[in-house]
């Protein structure tokens, strides 16, 4: 029997742009997670760590990030790791596993730059597809000799695209869906795909298929399904098809969330943030829709302030909320109900747009900026009058 701990797509570095003074955060959380995934592996008896390239998010990465991961794979664990390169560290002359620090490593970590297969166990081979390119439209597990008799198990280790869900995701590396039984491989771990998927096109919770992608060991991005996972293969004899098993090793939580203030009110959506389990692990993207009573915007305000301060990082769209019909009564001067008058005839499209001063070229204003005016006015108003 053979157990196998099988992760890629670490992305270290990865520079979480747009995310303020929560990318410093995001990019800890990557090694917290890399941590994560050692004490799974030694806790669950794995015989080796297979990395499926994309440990890092170009070869220009900054040397205390390499440096960092080294120094946890070196004396965090004593379970043998294999690692490729993907096509976001390819070993090219400027690889970053051409660095020094990689020489001063102990010997149960090995960075394959060729497909010399290597032996896992007494009666297990490991095929490593290493990349020495960003692009190519060739399938590196072709260099996969395919099986020629022989009693001892076969694993491939590669990175590229494998269509197991048609329309997803890049070109590059294009892996056969059938390559693990036309190379003859009883496992084949994959990377470059950030979801935890396997082969029969489902997550790979309890799946049996032969080729799998782990996913990325840490979430790098909203919207990205089945992350932050690895995956623990059991290989029992030739032939047989593996048991896998997805473990959870991210430590943040990227979450969308869709409040409807047609439907409940801005209290009942405060509520749900204040009561958010684990907020301080999570990144929120929310999206408020619907009519906000003027009365309401002070509360908006409020719920701005409440989800900035208890979540890790969060984004909240109001494009989509426009000001309720009535509240202009809270305009005291002619001129400001005057002003409120006029951005309700633009914003319902009654009115024109409104001409540029003389002398600009601005464009008229859209019903949807007229209704975002329309709502900083009713803020600024009740604010002032609390
Ligand atoms: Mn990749």
């Amino acid at each position: 029997m053979l157990r196998l701990l099988h992760t890629a797509d670490w992305q270290m570095g990865m520079m979480a742009t747009g995310l303020g003074p929560a990318a410093a955060r995001v990019r800890a959380a990557r090694l917290d997670s890399l941590r994560n995934l050692l004490a799974l592996a030694a806790d669950r008896e794995a015989q080796a760590i297979l990395v499926a390239g994309d440990l890092f998010e170009d070869n220009q990465v900054g040397s205390t990030v390499v440096e960092g991961v080294v120094g946890l794979l070196n004396d965090a664990t004593r379970v043998p790791i294999h690692i490729i390169p993907g096509n976001h560290d390819p070993f090219t002359r400027d690889s970053v596993y051409r660095r020094p620090v990689w020489s001063q490593l102990r010997g149960h970590i090995k960075v394959h730059t060729t497909f010399e297969p290597v032996r896992l166990a007494a009666d297990a081979l490991l095929f490593p597809c290493p990349l020495d390119r960003k692009f190519g439209m060739d399938d590196p597990t072709t260099a996969i000799p395919v099986r020629n008799g022989g009693a001892e198990l076969r694993v491939g280790l590669a990175h590229g695209t494998m269509r197991i869900r048609p329309g997803v995701g890049d070109d590059y590396f294009p892996i056969a869906l059938d390559a693990a039984d036309r190379r003859g491989l009883d496992y084949l771990a994959l990377g470059h795909w950030h979801s935890t998927l396997a082969a029969d096109g489902v997550g790979a919770g309890a799946a049996s298929a032969r080729a799998c992608y782990s996913g990325t060991h840490e979430t790098t991005r909203f919207g990205e399904r089945d992350s932050g996972n690895a995956v623990l293969v059991t290989l029992n004899r030739p032939g047989e098809p593996p048991a896998i098993e997805t473990l959870r090793t991210g430590v943040l939580r990227w979450t969308d969330l869709e409040i409807d203030l047609d439907r409940q009110p801005i209290a009942d959506a405060a509520r749900t943030l204040r009561e958010w389990p684990e907020a301080e692990r999570t990144l929120l993207r929310l999206t408020l829709r619907g009519a906000l009573p003027p009365q309401a915007s002070a509360e908006l305000l409020a719920l701005r302030d409440l989800a900035r301060e208890r979540f890790v990082h969060c984004a909240i769209d109001e494009s989509q909320i426009r000001p309720a019909d009535t509240g202009d009564e809270i305009f005291t001067t002619p001129h400001l109900r005057q002003t409120a008058e006029a951005l309700r005839a633009l914003a319902s499209g009654a009115a024109p747009g409104i001409a540029p001063a003389p002398g600009q070229t601005a464009p008229a204003a859209s019903p949807e900026v007229a209704r975002r005016a329309l709502q900083i006015l009713h803020q600024a108003a009740w604010s002032a009058r609390a």
